[in-house]
């Protein structure tokens, strides 16, 4: 079902100050920035090799990330696997019992399809499926 680990997202309170320990200290290069209105997130992505790393800061307070923010303070956030068909490896995944926050696939940064399984259903780690048509890492 996994082709690979697609990015970490990683919950930030700013990206313009998070930016320097992965840029001028860990040294990756970065892709580029963008925002996700429906997600209430800005994120900037991270060459890490054959990964990336996403940053997302909220831009609300509603926002998901904010509310984990309050909760457990900044750091990982969620892994997120490339996979093939997005749309089949939910359907497998709900057949195996798996809360699917995304019963459909939607539209992730970068124009990915993406959908979420639930915490409470991968032993606590908020888990993202994504496909992106073209190559990794861009
Ligand atoms: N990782 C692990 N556990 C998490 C979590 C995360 N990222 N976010 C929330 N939880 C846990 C909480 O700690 C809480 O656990 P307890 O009940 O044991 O306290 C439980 O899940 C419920 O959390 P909550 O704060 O009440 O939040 P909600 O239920 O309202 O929402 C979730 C949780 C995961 C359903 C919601 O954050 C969600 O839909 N996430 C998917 C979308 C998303 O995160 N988008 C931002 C990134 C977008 C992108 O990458 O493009």
């Amino acid at each position: 079902m996994i082709k690979k680990v697609d990015h970490i997202g990683i919950a930030v309170t700013s990206i313009q100050n998070s930016l320097p320990f992965y840029e001028a200290t860990l040294g990756m290069k970065l892709i580029g920035e963008e925002e996700v209105p429906s997600q209430l997130v800005k994120v900037a992505f991270l060459d890490a090799g054959n990964q990336k790393i996403e940053l997302l800061e909220p831009t609300s307070s509603d926002s998901p990330v904010a509310k984990f923010i309050e909760k457990r303070g900044e750091g990982i956030h969620h892994v997120a696997y490339k996979v093939e068909n997005i749309a089949a490896r939910i359907e497998e995944l709900k057949t195996q019992g798996i809360n699917m926050i995304d019963h459909t696939p939607r539209l992730g940064a970068g124009g990915a399809a993406i959908a979420f399984l639930h915490p409470k259903s991968t032993g606590g780690t908020l888990t993202e499926l994504c496909e992106k048509k073209g190559n990794d890492v861009k």
